[in-house]
């Protein structure tokens, strides 16, 4: 009697294929963001029709549990029925002025209470607006052109940062798309990640240079990698001893790791900080702030000019500040640690049961893996992943209802609506999931 391997009835995606067929014809590759094509893992991208809570539904009516959460914003759970109050109270009264709205001072007022660094804020409607004007603050006030940035972190695609990966110690940036002229990325220094030598280096090599160093404090953008000790504090000292200002990206950290974001788990105070993703509750918001003697060159106060006609828009500064009072409730990082430690905590035993060299990374509601046995402290190590062993399993768990980042340069997002049973589901699949990958040489 020949055991009869159980084949497990694939979902059904026909929906979706039709769908991204159709949105191929009018949208350059179907999506209007890349990774959302599923590219990387080789698959169709599933077209979703509607999500609640910690879970979502393409339009073939498969269910998931999600981790992908929108990329960040959606830390309290999809369709949050407070958000959704709040984005409809507003759309009352109209959506759009290009005036200034008291919700916006409010919304300003929350951000400073959550991060002390912050004395002023600018609302902008992307994160890649919200690193480009902070960087072009640090450059106005410095009087300098230099930036220094990380392999591998992410800061959205104004053409500065949009530089290729360097190789070896701080290099000079190349574009990293067609389109960028070397013009644009010629002031964009680039240093590994972790690696403070590195920094150095470029301040030695490029005196009075460097108006700003940006950074994504825990990188989420190469996989999830955390800084390693006292890099952080090492870039503050550099700064501070080279007269550079110290931009903190934490456009996906932001409210994600801890209520004052990483810097608050840090300890470690920029000059300025970017925002983004929870601060618009799901709806297109960002932020960029910091001291008053540096927001104070910021257009019309000061001469650095930056200007969005949808920034503070009140439908997402309603749902921003919806999102940011539920987050001042006092256990909500408690939970959103315990949830992001049970499932990697049971993504690792898995992976030593299943044999695969397997490492994860988790800070808030916020975690990472790979399938490297790690350490991964930079992109170079991220790299050395095992792509194949990833896509297998983002397959698996994909078929087993799970929703992953379709990419392993991505990270993975909790919200407060996940629950340990949806955590012990997810372990339940990743179980097979892991033995399926281990047996890819
Ligand atoms: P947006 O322009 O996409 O709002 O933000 C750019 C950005 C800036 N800084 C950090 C640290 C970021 O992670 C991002 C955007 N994150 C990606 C996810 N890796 C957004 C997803 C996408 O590009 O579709």
């Amino acid at each position: 009697m020949t055991a009869r391997k159980t084949a497990r009835k694939k979902l059904k995606t026909q929906h979706s294929k039709d769908a991204f067929r159709q949105a191929r014809r009018v949208i350059p590759g179907g999506v209007n963001s890349p990774v959302r094509a599923f590219g990387a893992v080789g698959l169709t991208p599933r077209f979703i029709d509607r999500a609640k809570g910690a879970r979502i539904w393409d339009i073939d009516g498969n269910e998931y549990i999600d981790y992908v959460g929108s990329w960040g914003p959606m830390i309290l759970g999809h369709a949050h029925p407070g958000v959704l109050r709040a984005v409809r109270e507003a759309m009352k009264k109209g959506t759009s002025f290009g005036a200034p709205t008291e919700n916006e001072t409010r919304l300003a007022e929350a951000i400073r209470r959550a991060l002390p660094s912050v004395q002023q804020v600018r609302m902008v409607s992307s994160g890649t607006e919200a690193t480009m004007s902070a960087i072009r603050l640090a450059r106005g006030v410095t009087g300098r052109s230099r930036v220094l940035k990380f392999e591998g972190c992410y800061h959205g695609h104004s053409d500065g940062l949009l530089v290729g990966a360097g190789s070896g110690v701080a290099t000079l940036g190349i574009p990293g798309s067609p389109g960028v002229p070397a013009a644009m990325t010629e002031l964009t220094v680039q240093a590994p990640f972790n690696d403070l030598h590195a920094v150095a280096e470029a301040f030695a090599r490029w005196p009075d240079e460097i108006a700003c160093i940006i950074v994504e404090p825990i990188a989420g953008n190469m996989g999830c990698i955390p800084p390693v000790a006292g890099f952080l504090r090492g870039l503050r000292e550099l700064c501070d001893q080279h007269g550079a200002l110290l931009i903190f990206d934490e456009v996906m950290t932001g409210f994600r790791v801890a209520r004052g974001g990483a810097q608050r788990l840090f300890r470690v105070r920029p000059d300025l900080t970017c925002l983004g993703k929870v601060v618009g509750g799901g709806l297109p918001a960002a932020a960029y702030g910091g001291r008053n003697d540096l927001m104070r060159h910021v257009a019309p106060a000061g001469e650095v000019y930056q200007a969005g006609t949808l920034s503070g828009n009140p439908l997402a500064v309603a749902a921003g500040l919806a999102t940011l009072e539920r987050l001042e409730e006092p256990d909500v990082y408690d939970r959103l640690n315990a949830l992001s430690e049970r499932l990697v905590g049971g993504l690792d035993s898995l992976a030593e049961e299943a044999g695969v060299p397997f490492s994860t990374v988790s800070a808030g509601g916020m975690f990472g893996f790979f399938f490297h046995s790690g350490p991964v402290r930079r992109f170079e190590d991220a790299k050395k992943a095992h792509q194949a062993r990833f896509r297998c399993f983002f397959s698996e768990m994909l078929e087993g209802g799970i929703n992953l980042a379709p990419s392993s340069y991505e990270a993975g997002f909790l919200s407060l609506a996940h629950r340990a049973r949806d955590i012990d589901r997810t372990l339940e699949v990743a179980r097979n999931a892991l033995l399926r990958a281990a047996r890819i040489r």
